[in-house]
Parts: structure tokens; sequence; C-alpha cells
């Protein structure tokens, strides 16, 4: 047998409602407001305002009880509502894993996509119901809704991952994705001009 450093869970169904993002039984959920991405955003100004004026939840996550230790392979479902913040997609915080460790993640609802960054070279990874994007170890990863429904995928990650969400707030994702005029996503080199940013 294979020691553990926690008592492994049993094998287990983990209930998932397509149409709501419900994980049942749930473990960790997190709601990420416009509040939360102080420092994060094109616009700071435009994230101010917005924060000031009803600070909506940009986007949850919530995942299912098994741990995050090593060998686990925990899992779980980001929505990121619709809209933009100073003509910037919603988009989740980013993180670099802290540990050389990949993810799968699966296109559940709407369209969006990765951004991935390794310090050097931005990807950009579009999703989809359906699709599989898969983040090799060493790239940063921020995910961004860039349709008019809320953008909804499961993550699968080793449970010594690690989310290094520092790493992001200093070294940037290389590219932003921002609402060209036509609604269509464009990818801006980072940094850009940002009125009153930082
Ligand atoms: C995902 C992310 C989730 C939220 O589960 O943690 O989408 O993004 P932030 O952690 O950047 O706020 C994942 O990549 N886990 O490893
Ligand atoms: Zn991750």
């Amino acid at each position: 047998m294979p020691s553990f450093a926690t008592p492994p869970v049993l094998p287990q169904v983990i209930g998932f409602d397509t149409a709501t993002g419900a994980v049942t039984p749930v473990g960790r959920m997190i709601a990420c407001r416009v509040t939360d991405l102080v420092g994060l955003c094109a616009d700071e100004t435009a994230r101010r305002y917005m924060a000031e004026a009803g600070d909506p939840v940009v986007y949850e996550v919530v995942s299912s009880r098994v741990p995050e230790t090593s060998g686990e392979l925990p899992q779980s479902v980001t929505t990121i509502h619709p809209g933009t913040i100073g003509g910037e997609f919603h988009f989740t915080r980013g993180h670099m894993h802290t540990r050389a460790r990949g993810e799968v993640y699966l296109g559940l609802t709407g369209t969006g996509g990765l951004l991935t960054f390794d310090g050097r070279r931005a990807v950009w990874v579009a999703m989809a119901p359906g699709t599989i994007g898969y983040i090799p170890p060493g790239w940063a990863h921020r995910s961004v809704n860039t349709g008019d429904e809320p953008y909804r995928f499961l993550a699968v990650y080793p449970g010594d991952a690690g989310h290094d969400h520092a790493w992001v707030a200093e070294n940037g994702m290389g590219h932003r994705v921002m609402r060209g005029a036509s609604g269509e996503p464009e990818l801006a080199p980072f940094p850009r001009p940002a009125a009153g940013s930082r």
C-alpha cells in the first residue's frame, strides 16, 4: 500500500448540477467581488467606481471535499459572470502553482478562455463547453469570460499544487483581454496605459 500524508478519502460520487454549477457535498466556496480585484485591473479608476457602486460578484468558486494534499486530485467549479471593468472582460485573479504542477480544465457553459503566462510568453487558450484546456507546470493562469453568459468550467489539479496569487500581482499575465468595439475579445499587451492604476 502507498503511504499517505493524511488518511485518503474514499472513492465517491460528487454530485454536479450543470444548470447551477452546484457541487454536492460542497467544500470550500469563494465569491470574488470587484473589491477583491484591487491592483489587478487595467483601469483602477473604473474598478474603484464599480466597487463603490454595488461591488458585484465577478466570479464564484465551489470545490468538492477532496483535500488539497499530495496524491489527491481536488476539483473545483468556477463561474465567471459576464461583464467588463473599464472595458476589460471579467477575469479571475490568476495564480501560479507553487510547485511544478499542471492542471486540466473542462469548459461547461458559456465562452471564455485561459490566459496563461510563464513570465515571458503569454498564450491564450480559447474555451467553450466541451473544451479541455491544459495548463503545463510553470504557467500562471487566469480565466476570462468573453461572452454574454456565465462562463463555467471544471478544474482538476494535484492536491499539492499550491496557489500563489501574489506572483500574478507582481508579474502580471503578459496580456489583458479587452472588449473590442464589436464586442469581440482583443488581447492587449500588459502593461497598458491605465488611468489611476496603482
Ligand atoms: C482554479 C482557480 C479558480 C479561481 O480552480 O483557482 O478558477 O481562480 P483564482 O484562484 O486565480 O482566483 C485553479 O486554477 N485551481 O488550481
Ligand atoms: Zn490553478
